[in-house]
């Protein structure tokens, strides 16, 4: 069987060529679908970057399973028993479309439930953060460090529309306690923000394909990757999670309580 550092090797090609496909087509070479409502974009590039991951990834893993967002993995994943690849083809696909910025391609690998290697790829930049269990986590060749352990009043916080205008009272008094809130509209790129240290944390609604990768990076890094209320989360639900220093944590956790 294929090992974690071959794998590792082969993911860092597939997704750098998710990227430059749709950066390639990024100008108009595409058409737009909605989902659920007009809010909800999915786009042909969706659609193309995740059939050309999971068809490589079902090559060189083909024992996995693949749990992704548009309809071309695994439909029914009920354990993370073995190796479960969870795929966001393009994250911020509204950015994709609106700004032609602020949008990344999300890979991670679990093994019995483990996470186990981690891939943000910001594709306008062409930085891909990368990280494997216990190894460290890297922007292209570049390590990075832990961020510094700031708390709320020091810190970014990033947070989604939904969350920002629920009117929920403990919510808004963290989003005020923090220095500033910020709003990107890509999970992947808010939690490159956090893993990074640009932001403290970062409170979202979020799906497996959202949390998957940065959840990985993040914990690597020595971050708290947990449910808003401090109970663990399962990367197979939707949750509503904080990604955040520790400091970040423990003062969001006094609001809350
Ligand atoms: P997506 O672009 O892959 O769908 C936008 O706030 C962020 O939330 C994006 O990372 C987006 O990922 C994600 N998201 C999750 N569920 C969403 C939904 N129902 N509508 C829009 N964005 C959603
Ligand atoms: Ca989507
Ligand atoms: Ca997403
Ligand atoms: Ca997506």
């Amino acid at each position: 069987m294929i090992s974690i550092e071959e794998l590792d090797q082969k993911v860092q090609q597939i997704i750098r060529q998710a990227g430059q496909n749709a950066y390639q087509k990024m100008e108009n070479d595409y058409q737009i679908d909605t989902k659920t409502n007009y809010t909800d974009l999915v786009t042909t590039i969706d659609r193309e970057n995740e059939q050309l991951i999971n068809d490589q990834l079902r090559k060189i893993d083909p024992d996995s399973q693949i749990l992704s967002e548009e309809g071309f993995g695994d439909q029914q994943i009920s354990n993370m028993q073995g190796h479960v690849w969870i795929v966001d083809p393009i994250d911020g696909t509204m950015n994709f479309v609106k700004q032609h910025n602020n949008f990344a391609v999300m890979l991670a690998l679990y093994v019995d439930g483990q996470p186990t290697l981690g891939y943000i790829l910001d594709v306008i930049n062409n930085r891909l953060y990368h990280g494997r269990r216990n190894a460290g986590v890297y922007v292209n060749n570049q390590k990075i460090i832990q961020p510094a352990d700031l708390g709320l009043r020091e810190s970014l916080l990033a947070m989604n529309r939904t969350l920002t205008l629920s009117g929920d009272s403990a919510l808004k008094e963290i989003a005020q306690d923090a220095i500033g809130l910020r709003m990107y509209g890509s999970a992947g790129i808010e939690m490159i923000g956090v893993i990074t240290g640009q932001l403290g944390g970062y409170i979202s609604n979020l799906k497996p394909w959202d949390l998957a990768a940065g959840r990985m990076l993040a914990e690597e890094l020595g971050l708290v990757v947990k449910s808003i209320d401090g109970s663990s989360i399962n990367v197979l639900s939707s949750n509503l999670v904080l990604v955040a220093t520790r400091q970040v944590s423990r003062d969001i956790r006094q609001i809350i309580n």
